[in-house]
This record gives C-alpha cells, structure tokens and sequence, in this order.
C-alpha cells in the first residue's frame, strides 16, 4: 500500500433487500473484500469495513407488490435475512447498516440540497410513460408492449426477451403497465441531471492516465464509456418509495436510487463512528486525503462507482475519490446464469442451513473459482473436488498428521528442535519465501492467486511430513522425529496465520488446537511460534469429507428448479385454423383397450399395439382388434399400457413402417411442456369402440 495512507475505507456493494445474497454476490464482491480487510486488521492497519442493504429502487417495489406485502415488509425481511446470513458467514463488516436509517435519509437529502443549491444539477422537461389510471409514472423495465421487431407482445420496454433487440420504451407498439396491464400515454416530467459531459475531461485523466492499475476489466470499462463521451444522467424519480426530493415543487419525485445508495457508504460510516468515537469522526475516513478508498463492486456496478458517484463526490468537494475499484466479472452456476427473478442460485442462508460448519468449504471454492479476469462456473462437482482433495486432503490431512503424532509421542507438548538437515532447511526456506508474496498478491487484489500460495504452504508442509515418514524413523531415530514433529508445528502455525483471512473459521479451529492465542500477519516465516513445551490442545479434524448425497441432494435442488421455470414458463401453441363441424365429423375417434404391447427390434422409438376396437373378430371368435403402432417407447414401458383404455384415431389411411409393419390408426397422447408423453384414456370404463364425439 502506498506510503501516503494512514488508514482504508472499504466498502463491499449494497445489496437490493429484494431478495437473499447468493454465491455470486459473494464471490463477486464479499468473500474478496472480506479477505482484503482480514488482511489488512491482521497487518494491524486502520480499516473499516462498510456494509449495508440497499432499500431503494425499483427492485424492492415489484418484489413487494408480487409478495403481495408492504415494500417496508419486503425490506425488513430480507435485510434481516441479509444481514444474519452475512454474519453466520463470517463477513466481518465493522457496520451492516441500511438505506433506509434516518442518519442515511438526511444525509443524502442534505448531499442532494447542497449540489442543488450550488446550481451543480440542470433541471430538464421531458416526456414519459405514465399510467393515468395508477397516477404513476413507469420505469422501463415496468413497461411492456409489442416488440417493433419480432411483433412478440410481452417485450420489455429496455429488451426484447424473444428477439434480443435492446430497446427504448419508446419503440414499443402499444406500450402497457407491466403490472397492472393498463394502457400507457406520454406525460411531462421535470427532472434532475448530473451533467456528466462536463466531467468528462477530469475524469478521463483521473481514470486512464492516473488509475492505469485499475483491473483491466474495471479500466476497460471506463474507457468505453469516457470514449462513447458522457451525458447528463438523472438523478430524481418519479417514484412514492424513496428519499423525498428536498426541492420546494418535487412532491412525488424522489432520488434515484443510484444517487442515494453509494451514499449509503458514508451514512452507515456515520452510523458507526457516531456510536463509537474511539474510531475518530467519519469525515477522517471520508475526506481525509491520507484515507484510501476502495469499493469492491460486481460488473454491473461499475459505471457508477468509477464515474457517476466520483462525479458527485467531486460535486460536493469535500470528499475523497476512490483509489481503487476492484471488480469481478460474474459467476455463473452449473453452466446457467444466476437468477434472482428464477430463484436460480445457491442462496447463502440455503447454504448455512443445509451445509452446517461449511462456511470455509464455500468460501475456499469462491475464491479458489474467483471470477476475477472472466467469467467463471460453480458446479456442485467441483466444489466436492476441492474440498475433498485440497482442504481435506491437503492442509486437513497435514495439521492432523501434526497433531496427532505430537499427542501420540510427545503427549501434546511441543517437542525440541534438533539439529536441521538439508531438507530441513529448503523447507523453511521455501516456507519463509512466501509471505512477501502473498503480501504482494493481497495488495494487488488478487485473492485467487494468493489463496493458491497458502495452499501451497499446506502442501509443503503435507510433502515434508511425508517425506520424512516420523512413524517410521521413530523406530530408529527418536532425536530425528523430534526435529521433524518440531518443524511441522511451526508450519502448522503458519499455515493457521496465512489462512486467517481465507478461512477464518478453520484457522481459529486451528489456533484453539495449538493454543495460539495471539497472532499478528507478520509473524508469518517465523520457526517459533510454537515454544518447546508448551501444551497444545486435543486435536479434531480440520476439515471432513463431503459426501456424494450431499452433492446429489444439492444438483437435483438445481434441476427442479430448472423444471419448475420451464413449467412457468410453457406457453401452449397456438391454436390451428378454424375448420367446419363437418370437417370435425370426418375424424373417427374410439376409445380401445391395450390387448398387448411390445417394443420393435431394431425399431428403438416404437411400441407395437394390439388394441380391442370394437369390430367384428375376423375370426367369429373373441374380440375385434387392431395394430396400432406408436413412437413413446421413451415414455412407457409396454407392461404399464397393457389393459389401459386408449384413444385412437380409427379412420386414419394405414400407415407402413420400414420394416414392413402397418399402423392401422393413431393412439392419441398430449405432449407436456418439456416433451414427455402422456396418452389420452377416459375417466370411465367404456365398451372397446366407443366413439369420441
Ligand atoms: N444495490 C445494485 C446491485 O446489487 C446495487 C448496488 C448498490 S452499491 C451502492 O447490483
Ligand atoms: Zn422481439
């Protein structure tokens, strides 16, 4: 970190109360900036970690209202929900606080009134949708209507879901309320606007000739909006859930919630210092220019903390800008997107409830998959790989060995250190090596890499402990073994220091074992953190298998999921042309019963039939029947139709199959939305031949 800071603010993005946290809000953002800050505490630097929901926007209003609840209900639960899961998770945010707090209400007011009464807005008339029978005005994504090009009916005002075309409302034919179905008309709105165009020349400079470190990702970002040239944004809404507008004529209007939410960062700052002034005012951590502020942000946050909330600090005048914004890309989930709105996701309270004690297992996949540089995917499988053959494996099977083998020789007590060997000390070395390079991983945000080399710790120490076999040379040579029990404790201890800002539940698992009661990051490299002699703990395992159930149980969770959308989402084909009752009267369907039924060698698809149809037997013996041949073999096997009454189509021409088979009609069956099969049968019993009128 550059010599300049005395202290960091952290901010981690506010999550919508609109619904849980998933694993792609926390690789993405909260398990690397609570690395990041660990690390930074365990440094001993000044950081505060800033968190809170986001109670704002138009997001917690179209979850409220299809809850059928209060948007105050929605926020309320889900910011309880937020906020617990992130603690049982270990997010160590020095404040959780939300949008919604009177501090925040004021504050950004005040923000908002001190750029209004300085003339740093435009104000601007300007048309739009407005729904005459709610009295409300209609954001985009409210907004529906024919697609201009496809002709779909249901496109959204910004996107066609069926065709892709991105749109503006204006484009849609018939624009409606999405909600409420009513038709839309134009009306006159005033706004406020950021007028972004006259930052751009500050911001060019601030962002692509001073900020090059910035991730390529986060800078590319910028320079495609800088070089697609900025324009004025609003920063009002008409909206009834949000800040007020504090302008005498705005009743109605309220704040955009991308105007108040970065905000929130410096409320729920004051929120914390006010409550405790051993942290100094929260003006030092926000104005000071020996104050480093670095948000983590997903993507799709981007344009608004690198531009939109720089401009307005930079507006205010008071404040510092950030010095970095370390962004992922996104994380997808057994090769889908994550989705909110489809309830597709592994939600962390899910998580914690189903997975017990696994906080670290997740977060070791999260950042061992970080999507740091592209997109990346989570799947169930590899999850079980890596916790089953790197922690359990590796770092689990190391410290245990340890332990073990110190509370079988030595009764718990650390052994003395003998002479060292070569091996010896390449190993120490190796192991000293590696804090400069963590250091330098940690600093530079990459979370990824720098967990890599604390497992490599691990499996250094778990080679050397292999490699010098004490259970066998105790037989021989008992100084040696002290030595090397000696050795793998001291690794022990480092391995629970370099994993502390990774895995915090497990290294403290592990400080217990080994009766570690302080620790700092720089004792990191160091061969005596464990005395001779001191006592240890009885150990217990660090980490234990994941079983197959549990994955299995976690993969069909996914697939059900995927079957209930598509369930949602089924839309019948539309209906064919209209044709006369006497073209009805030409079909001639029966109702027959299954006599036999059997597949057709080397005909996968089919099922042969034998089916009573009611006709004379050409034999004047036993019953009339048929050879109806079908393709749902897929579906059924040919004992479970046996006896069942079905409808088929009796005056079909006959049909003849390749291998010289004739179908004498068609048995009639639905197709389900997914492609199953379900064949037609009546309620009742009726006599074979029965006619379908
Ligand atoms: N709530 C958007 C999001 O969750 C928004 C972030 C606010 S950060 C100030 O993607
Ligand atoms: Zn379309």
């Amino acid at each position: 970190m550059d010599k300049n800071f005395k202290r960091t603010t952290v901010t981690s993005a506010l999550p919508y109360a609109n619904g849980p946290v998933h694993i792609g809000h926390l690789a993405g953002v909260y398990v690397p900036a609570d690395i990041y800050v660990r690390y930074l505490r365990l440094k001993g630097r000044d950081v505060l970690f800033i968190g809170g929901s986001d109670e704002h926007g138009v997001p917690v209003t179209i979850r409220a209202r299809k809850e059928g609840i209060t948007v105050q209900e929605v926020v309320d639960r889900y910011h309880n929900l937020i906020k617990d899961s992130f603690e049982r998770f270990g997010i160590s945010f020095d404040v959780y606080s939300r949008t919604t707090s009177k501090t925040h209400h004021k504050l950004a007011s005040d923000f908002f009134k001190k750029l209004y009464d300085e003339g740093k807005f435009v104000e601007r008339v300007s048309e739009q949708f407005y729904d005459e029978q709610t009295g409300h005005f209609l954001t985009d994504r409210n907004i529906r209507g024919e697609c201009p090009r496809c002709h779909t009916a249901d496109a959204y005002g910004d996107q066609c879901e069926h065709c892709g075309a991105t749109l503006s409302p204006e484009e849609l034919i018939n624009p409606y309320n999405a909600e409420t179905g009513n038709p839309l008309v134009k009306r006159e709105t005033k706004h406020w606007y950021l007028p972004l165009d006259k930052d751009q020349a500050w911001l060019e400079k601030w962002i692509l000739e001073d900020h090059k470190e910035w991730r390529p990702n986060v800078y590319g970002q910028c320079k495609s909006w800088l070089d697609g040239g900025l324009h004025p944004r609003a920063v009002t809404r008409d909206l009834d859930w949000g800040i007020p507008v504090p302008v005498e004529g705005a009743e109605g209007k309220v704040l955009y919630v991308w105007f108040d939410a970065p905000i929130g960062y410096i409320s729920n700052t004051k929120e914390l210092c006010d409550a405790h002034p051993e942290l100094g005012s929260w003006e030092t951590w926000w104005k000071d220019p020996e104050t480093r502020l670095v948000h983590f942000i997903g993507k799709d946050n981007i344009v608004f903390h690198c531009i939109v909330f720089p401009a307005m600090l930079k507006a205010h005048g008071e404040y510092i800008l950030p010095d970095n914004v370390p962004s992922n890309e996104f994380l997808n989930l057994e090769g889908n997107k994550i989705s909110t709105s489809k309830n597709y996701a592994v939600w962390l309270n899910e998580y914690l409830d189903e997975l017990p004690d696994r906080q670290d297992e997740l977060r070791y996949v999260l950042t061992a998959n970080a999507p740091e540089t592209k997109d990346n995917d989570f799947t169930w499988a590899d999850f079980q790989a890596r916790c089953n053959n790197e922690l359990v494996a590796v770092y689990g099977n190391f410290v245990n060995r340890a332990l073990q083998l110190t509370q079988k020789y030595y009764e718990g007590r650390v052994p003395e250190c003998g002479e060292l060997n070569d091996y010896d000390r390449e190993t120490l070395a190796e192991f000293q090596g590696v804090k400069e390079k963590l250091e330098s991983l940690l600093e530079n945000f990459k979370f990824r890499d720098a967990q890599k080399e604390a497992m490599n710790l691990a499996r250094i120490g778990n080679k050397y402990i292999a490699d010098c076999e004490p259970w066998k040379v105790i037989k021989t040579d008992s100084d040696r073994v002290r030595t090397i029990i000696y050795i793998s404790l001291q690794l022990t201890a480092n391995l629970a220091i370099a994993f502390e800002p990774f895995l915090p539940f497990s290294s403290k698992r592990l400080r217990d074992m080994l009766a570690m009661d302080e620790f700092q990051w720089d004792w990191l490299g160091r061969t005596d953190l464990l005395p001779t002699d001191k006592q240890l703990n009885k150990p217990s395992l660090l980490f234990s298998k994941i079983e197959d159930d549990v994955i299995a149980f976690q993969q069909q969770k996914l697939a059900d999921t995927i079957k209930a959308n598509e369930a949602a989402n089924y839309k019948a084909e539309p209906i064919k042309d209209t044709i006369s009752f006497d073209d009805f009267q030409k079909l001639d369907i029966r109702v027959g019963t299954v006599l036999e039924c059997e597949r057709v060698p080397k005909m996968k698809k089919l099922l042969k039939f034998r089916i009573a149809d009611g006709s004379s037997p050409s034999t004047g013996a036993g019953v009339g029947s048929r050879t109806i041949v079908s393709g749902i073999s897929q579906w059924y096997e040919p004992e479970q139709l046996i006896g069942k009454q079905v409808l088929f189509v009796a005056n079909l021409a006959p049909r003849e199959f390749k291998n010289g088979l004739v179908s004498e009609g068609m048995i009639l069956s639905a197709e389900n939305y997914d492609g199953t099969i379900s064949v037609t049968t009546v309620e009742h019993e009726v006599k074979p031949g029965s006619q379908i009128s």
